[in-house]
C-alpha cells in the first residue's frame, strides 16, 4: 500500500513537472509567436551602411531610393546640424518590397561638385528626357545651403554634377514631383539647421529668425522647372498651409507647422504635401487642388520615431501605397540612421491612414 502511495505521489510529481514544462514549452512558443510578430515590423533595409531621408520612386519597374548617407564624422552635435556631415549618395534599388535591397556604390560624391563645401543632405531625384535627375542639397563654400542638380543616363548613377547650384535655390530638402500633365515642380524648405529663416527678406541673412509665435509659420518652397529639369522657370512661391478656417499656421503651432522634409504625391486627382514637424517628431500632410497651394492641413499619419529627425517619402508601386521613412534602430544615434517601408493607405474620405511605428 504504502509503495502505491509513492509511486501514485511519484507519478502526481511527473504529471505536475510534465504539465510545468509543458506550460514553460507552451510559453516559450508564445515568446516565439510574439518575436514572430515584432518581425512583421519593419526591419532596416540595409545594416551595413547607415542611410536616411529615403526618396523613392519606381523607375524601369523596380523601386529606387534615394537617400542620405549617414556618417561619423566626429562633430559635435549643434543646433545648425555639424553632426550630419554626409560626403557622398549610395542608390538603392529592390524590384518588390520586401525583396533584396541592392546597394549601387557612390552615385555622386562631394569633392566632385565643384560649388559644394560641405553636408550632403536628403536628396530626391527625377526622371525626364531620357536621363536622371539627382537634386541634393550642400552647403555651398560660404557655408550657406543651395540646391545643385546632377544627371545620369541610369537611375542609380554615377552622378554628374553641373558646375553651379540651381539659380534662385537655397535651404534644403529637395523633393520633385511631376504631373500629369508632364510639369515638373521643385518644393523645398527646412527651418533651423536648414536656414530657411535666413531667406525671410529674399536675400540671405545670417542671423535672420523665424516670425514671431503668433505669426504665419515659414513655408516650404514650390516652383516649376524647366523643361530640361536644370533651371527654375520661375521664381519660386510659398507652398502656404492654412488651418480648417483657412488661416496660416502659426510658428508657435509645433505640432503641425512645417519644418522640413517636405514631399508631394497625388491622389484622386488631389495634391498630397506632406512634411515632418521637426521638433514634435510628427509625420503631417495638408492637401490642395493645385501643386501651389494653398494647402489644407488635414492631420498627422506617423508618430515619433526613435532618433530626432523624421524624414519620409510616398510612392504608389503595383497598386500600393509605400511610405519609406528612417529611424535610428541600428545605432541609437540620431545623426546615424536607417532607411525602413511599410504599407501606407489613403481612407475612403482621402486621409492618410495614421501609422504607429512600432505596433
Ligand atoms: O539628413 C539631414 C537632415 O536631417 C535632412 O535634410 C532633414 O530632413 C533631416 O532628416
Amino acid at each position: 500500500m504504502k509503495s502505491i502511495l509513492y509511486q501514485c505521489r511519484i507519478y502526481s510529481l511527473t504529471l505536475a513537472l510534465s504539465t510545468a514544462l509543458m506550460a514553460c514549452q507552451t510559453q516559450q512558443k508564445s515568446s516565439e509567436t510574439d518575436q514572430d510578430s515584432t518581425k512583421a515590423l519593419p526591419k532596416p533595409l540595409l545594416t551595413d551602411l547607415y542611410t536616411a531621408d529615403p526618396s523613392a520612386h519606381v523607375f524601369e519597374d523596380k523601386i529606387y531610393i534615394y537617400p542620405s548617407h549617414d556618417i561619423e564624422t566626429g562633430a559635435k552635435s549643434d543646433e545648425d546640424g555639424g553632426h550630419f556631415g554626409m560626403k557622398d549618395y549610395h542608390i538603392l534599388s529592390m524590384d518588390s518590397v520586401g525583396g533584396t535591397v541592392t546597394d549601387h556604390g557612390v552615385a555622386l560624391d562631394l569633392k566632385d561638385i565643384p560649388w559644394a563645401g560641405r553636408q550632403l543632405w536628403a536628396p530626391d531625384a527625377a526622371f525626364a528626357n531620357g536621363k536622371y535627375y539627382l537634386y541634393f542639397p550642400a552647403k555651398d563654400k560660404q557655408d550657406i545651403f543651395r540646391i545643385g542638380v546632377a544627371t545620369s543616363a541610369s537611375p542609380s548613377g554615377p552622378f554628374r554634377p553641373e558646375a553651379q547650384p540651381i539659380e534662385g535655390t537655397y535651404s534644403i530638402d529637395p523633393a520633385v514631383f511631376t504631373d500629369d500633365d508632364g510639369q515638373t515642380y521643385l518644393y523645398f524648405g527646412g527651418i533651423w539647421g536648414g536656414q530657411l529663416q535666413r531667406w525671410r527678406s529674399g536675400k540671405y541673412d545670417v542671423k535672420g529668425t523665424e516670425p514671431g509665435k503668433d505669426e504665419a509659420a515659414l513655408s516650404p518652397k514650390v516652383g516649376r522647372l524647366t523643361k530640361d529639369l536644370l533651371k527654375l522657370a520661375e521664381p519660386v512661391r510659398d507652398a502656404q498651409i492654412l488651418d480648417e478656417a483657412g488661416k496660416p499656421l502659426k510658428v508657435g503651432d509645433h505640432q503641425r507647422r512645417f519644418f522640413e522634409g517636405v514631399w508631394m504625391h497625388k491622389y484622386k486627382g488631389q495634391y498630397y504635401l506632406s512634411y515632418s514637424t521637426g521638433d514634435t517628431h510628427l509625420l503631417a500632410y495638408a492637401v490642395s487642388s493645385s501643386p501651389y497651394g494653398p494647402f489644407t492641413y488635414k492631420g498627422t499619419f506617423m508618430n515619433p520615431v526613435k532618433g530626432w529627425t523624421t524624414h519620409h517619402s510616398i510612392v504608389e508601386f503595383k497598386g500600393k501605397w509605400y511610405l519609406f521613412y528612417h529611424d535610428t534602430e541600428l545605432s541609437g544615434k540620431t545623426h546615424l540612421r536607417n532607411v525602413k517601408v511599410r504599407e501606407i493607405r489613403h481612407t475612403d474620405e482621402g486621409g492618410l491612414e495614421m501609422i504607429e511605428p512600432y505596433q
